[in-house]
């Protein structure tokens, strides 16, 4: 009998395991099977999340991470988030470019994941190849994001460690301020510190996390300095995750962490299936696209329009769903 994509995975088989991924992005039917099934062996990586403006050094600073991890004998998945935008269009191909010297390496797996329509939702994809890298094995998993908005807050709630990186003359503070970075970061990397502004810009992190509330686990946000390009400081950067997750252990707030996180991605899911659900229901007679006109021209009132949806839709049609996934 052939063996299921979840068997090969767990036996290692990198193609397999290439081949969910692609089924997760294509929204194949067939996928939610096999996750459900490679779901009980997840649970064993450290997930870290890398976040910042775009071309602010993340692949550079992954790459270099990647390369400490693997001396450590540490296996390694990388999760390259594209928000598919005009601006960091071809970021794939130079992520790729990036970590080619990690790519003939089998301890290490990359994946590029486009941002997708609001239905499939960038989060719960991540989430889901996050859980295959887990199940292949991997002792470390990078998620790197450009942080553009609502996109890097929901690709933290994936990670135990978030880092989130920042240049000297961007004016970042303020960008760090207005996406609410503040609260999400774990660890502060100043990319780039060969540049002018570094320690100007490190003395307005340092300050802003001074204003910043205490947080539960005792954890103050450390501010490392970096120069990707020629490797310098990704040891302390490195150390510095490793004193992260030590301290999550021992304020016990790896669990919470842990919880939130499974929570997240619950939640995601059952949102994600009913929608899709409905949506297909709907597709039947009116169409979205019918109805978003109608609510456009305020031919039809949203609320009453949910609540019928509801009521049609979930209420009667719960029976003859049953039986089917
Ligand atoms: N001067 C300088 N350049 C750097 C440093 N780190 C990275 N770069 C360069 O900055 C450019 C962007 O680097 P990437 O690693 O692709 O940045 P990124 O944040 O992953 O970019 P996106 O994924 O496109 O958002 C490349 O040309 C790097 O060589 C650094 O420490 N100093
Ligand atoms: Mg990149």
């Amino acid at each position: 009998m052939r063996m299921s994509l979840t068997e090969q995975i767990l036996e290692g088989n990198v193609r397999a395991a290439a081949r969910l991924m692609r089924d997760i992005d294509d929204d194949v039917a067939e996928a939610w099977e096999e996750l459900k099934k490679l779901y009980p062996h997840t649970g064993r990586a450290y997930v870290i999340g890398i976040t910042g403006p775009p071309g602010s050094g993340k692949s550079t600073l992954v790459d270099r991470m990647v390369e400490i991890y693997r001396k450590e004998g540490k296996t390694v998945g990388i999760v390259a988030v594209d928000p598919t935008s005009p601006f960091t269009g071809g970021a794939i191909l130079g992520d790729r470019m990036r970590m080619q010297r990690h790519s003939t390496d089998e301890g290490v797996f990359i994946r590029s994941l486009a941002t997708r329509g609001y239905l499939g939702g960038i989060s719960r994809s991540t989430h889901d190849v996050i859980h295959v890298m887990d199940a292949m094995g991997k002792d470390i998993i990078i998620v790197e994001t450009v942080g553009v908005g609502q996109d890097e807050v929901d690709i933290v709630d994936t990670a135990h460690t978030s880092v989130v990186v920042t240049v000297p003359g961007l004016g970042d503070e303020i960008q760090i301020i207005k996406a609410g970075i503040l609260e999400i970061a774990d660890i502060f990397v100043i990319n780039k510190c060969e540049r002018e502004g570094t320690e100007r810009l490190e003395q307005e992190l340092r300050t802003l996390m001074e204003m910043a509330p205490a947080r539960q686990d005792g954890w103050s946000t450390p501010v490392f300095k970096t120069e990707a390009t020629l490797g310098k400081g990704i040891f302390d950067l490195v150390y510095g995750v490793s004193k992260h997750q030590n301290r999550l252990i021992e304020s016990k707030t790896l669990q919470a962490k842990n919880r939130l996180r499974a929570k997240k991605h619950f939640l995601k899911l059952l949102q994600n299936r009913l929608l899709e659900r409905i949506l297909d229901r709907i597709e039947g007679g009116t169409t979205l696209d019918e109805m978003l006109q109608k609510l456009a021209n305020r031919e039809a009132n949203p609320y009453a329009m949910v609540e019928e949806i509801m009521r049609e839709h979930l209420k009667n049609n719960a029976r003859r769903d049953h039986g089917r996934t």
